[in-house]
């Protein structure tokens, strides 16, 4: 509990240093909490063992006060300060101090004229110029901004990138390259391909009649920020957003070679590679050979098929069965990235999320999707502005007034808490009133294995949930997965209908791909989603549907893929 306890009275501290704008006593309580905050966090024991031995006197920096509040937290879960400052303030302010140039004042201020309450609402306003027009603010402290979140962005997973956050700005480049009158053909290669939820560098793959002039256009393109070296066949660039490039251009007659060489992974090659060694051919990035002569090189299909092999996705090019799998013709049909009908985990401003509830549903409307289930979060969770029963009763009457308005038709979920001892954070009168809802362990994840893993059988066994969110809670670059019992809560997934998500919020991507691939030998159900927060979000279902395809699902182990119909007839 320290960590939790500690965040609080941190948060706690922040929120004081705005109020003392208007009170000075703030000030001082500010520095108290950040006091406490910081003992508590260097503590060796737990927190909750030193209150039982009546020993929090024993912590340096902790007065009476904050001695209730430690009490009021062991004996609640609550701290009643911490909840009335939050809804005043619901802002994200320990992802915030993470940037350099934003303090808490700076943080409120962009709630205030803005509403944004993270980083990547942050972002998007930054992106389309809203910060620079605020008070005190203009061009110059917009590019610095971007500049440090930048820098904290490539540090948390350290050289690497979200593909999901670049995924656009490959494919306008891409398509620039296509355009110039410089490429025959022009075709994304490595990770990117594979559809890796994060990339090291950028692989692409072109075909010119004039590699002197395709080369020299592409270093001067506006994105490359500097050359690190240019020649005919191959340059290396650093573009804008911090990434490495690599083009290679080549002859058209070994374009599937080179395609199927450079998209990896390495040792997907290798042991591509050990197969045509033992028929007596040689592989290469030139091509497949018997001797002196070419078996198959222009075509990668081709160059599978060879050697004996089924094409296989690059999604599957991991090393993780697919090439047995192909020799034995038992690979999957993968899902199909426009078999997804509808989102089943979003958010709308009603609890954490940026826009309105007609904004998400407009936005879906528009992706063509034919259903989107709103799932927001409960009271339990204040950091997310959770709803209780009164807010969801609401939510409900809201949704009914407006359903008819839009093609898309509106699930109404909830993201609900999974609480200590597994139980639910709405009642199940509230919950059998809802369409599709998710259970999530977002607290109390410190626990023990065994605990852990309790809390999610309670809740799968509870009958009340159709699916848990983001089942190994990771964060990419921040918080490691749950340690919990994987085997024993899908067999209870198995035994109670309950659907595994596969959320495709980049730091989340959880399940993992590779942990996808042995949920599936379970006879489960899966649902993708984007866990989308603002309207833009809504694309993370796309990659969602990446890791389905790379942990080997076909389209009817996915619920989504289903019509509504399907959504509407579950039963719990
Ligand atoms: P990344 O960039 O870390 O996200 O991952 P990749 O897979 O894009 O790796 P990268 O850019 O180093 O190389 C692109 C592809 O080139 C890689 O997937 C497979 C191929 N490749 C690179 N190095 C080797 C190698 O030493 N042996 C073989 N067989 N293939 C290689
Ligand atoms: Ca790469
Ligand atoms: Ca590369």
């Amino acid at each position: 509990m320290n960590e939790e306890l500690a965040n609080i009275f941190e948060e706690l501290s922040y929120m004081e240093e705005i109020e003392a704008e208007q009170d000075p006593k703030s000030k001082w309580k500010a520095i108290a909490y950040k006091n406490a905050a910081d003992s508590i966090r260097a503590l060796s024991e737990d927190i909750v063992d030193l209150y039982n031995k009546n020993k929090l006197d024993e912590i340096p920096g902790i007065g009476e006060k904050i001695k209730e509040k430690i009490e009021e937290y062991i004996k609640t879960g609550k701290i009643k300060k911490y909840e009335e400052l939050k809804q005043k303030y619901p802002i994200n302010f320990l992802e915030f101090k993470n940037i350099e140039g934003i303090g808490p004042k700076r943080a409120y201020l962009f709630y205030k004229y803005l509403k944004i309450t993270n980083l990547e609402q942050l972002k998007q306003a930054l992106y389309s110029h809203k910060i620079r027009e605020l008070p005190g603010f203009g061009e110059k402290s917009e590019n610095a901004l971007i500049n440090a979140i930048n820098i904290y962005e490539q540090n948390k997973i350290g050289e690497r990138k979200f593909l999901a956050l670049v995924y656009d700005y490959i494919q306008n480049l891409v398509n620039k390259l296509r355009n110039s009158g410089f490429f025959q053909r022009v075709e994304i290669a490595g990770s990117t391909r594979r559809m890796k939820e994060t990339i090291g560098d950028i692989d692409i793959l072109g075909i010119s009649n004039n590699p002197e002039k395709a080369m020299d256009y592409f270093t001067h393109i506006e994105e490359v920020k500097e050359v690190i070296s240019k020649g005919i066949t191959k340059s290396t660039v650093v573009l804008d957003i911090g990434l490495t490039c690599d083009l290679r251009v080549l002859e058209e007659g070994c374009f599937g070679a080179a395609m199927q060489y450079f998209t990896g992974n390495k040792d997907h090659n290798v042991e591509l590679r050990k197969i045509a060694q033992s028929k007596g051919f040689k592989l290469s990035e030139y091509g497949l050979f018997k001797e002196d002569q070419i078996i198959a090189s222009s075509d990668e299909t081709q160059i599978y098929n060879a050697l004996g092999l089924d094409y296989i996705p690059p999604e599957l090019r991991e090393n993780m069965g697919e090439i047995e799998a192909a020799i034995n013709h038992t690979l999957p049909k993968l899902v199909e990235y426009n078999e997804i009908r509808g989102d089943l985990h979003t958010h709308t401003n009603d609890s954490d999320g940026a826009n309105s509830l007609e904004e998400m549903v407009e936005e879906a409307e528009k992706r063509n999707l034919e259903y989107i289930a709103i799932t927001n979060h409960t009271k339990s969770l204040p950091v997310a502005h959770g709803m209780d029963e009164d807010r969801f009763e609401k939510f409900i009457e809201k949704v009914e007034k407006i359903r008819e308005k839009y093609k898309t038709y509106i699930l109404i979920g909830a993201e609900v808490e999974i609480l200590k001892d597994g139980s639910l954070d709405l009642p199940s009168n509230i919950l059998h009133k809802l369409d599709y809802v998710i259970g999530a362990l977002h607290q109390w994840t410190k626990e023990s294995r065994e605990e852990l893993t309790k809390r999610y059988l309670v809740a799968i066994n509870s009958g009340l949930i159709n699916a848990i969110a983001h089942p190994t809670g990771r964060q990419i670059g921040s918080r490691p997965a749950l340690d919990v019992d994987f085997s024993a809560i899908f067999e209870a997934c198995e035994k109670n209908n309950v659907v595994c998500e596969i959320d495709g919020f980049p730091e989340r991507s959880d399940l993992p791909y590779d942990l996808v691939k042995k949920a599936k030998s379970y006879n489960i159900m899966f649902h993708v989603s984007s866990d989308a927060h603002e309207v833009n979000q809504l694309r993370f279902l796309f990659f969602a549907t990446a890791i389905a395809r790379r942990g080997w699902l076909e389209k009817e182990r996915i619920l989504n893929s289903y019509p509504l119909q399907r959504i509407l007839s579950l039963h719990r």
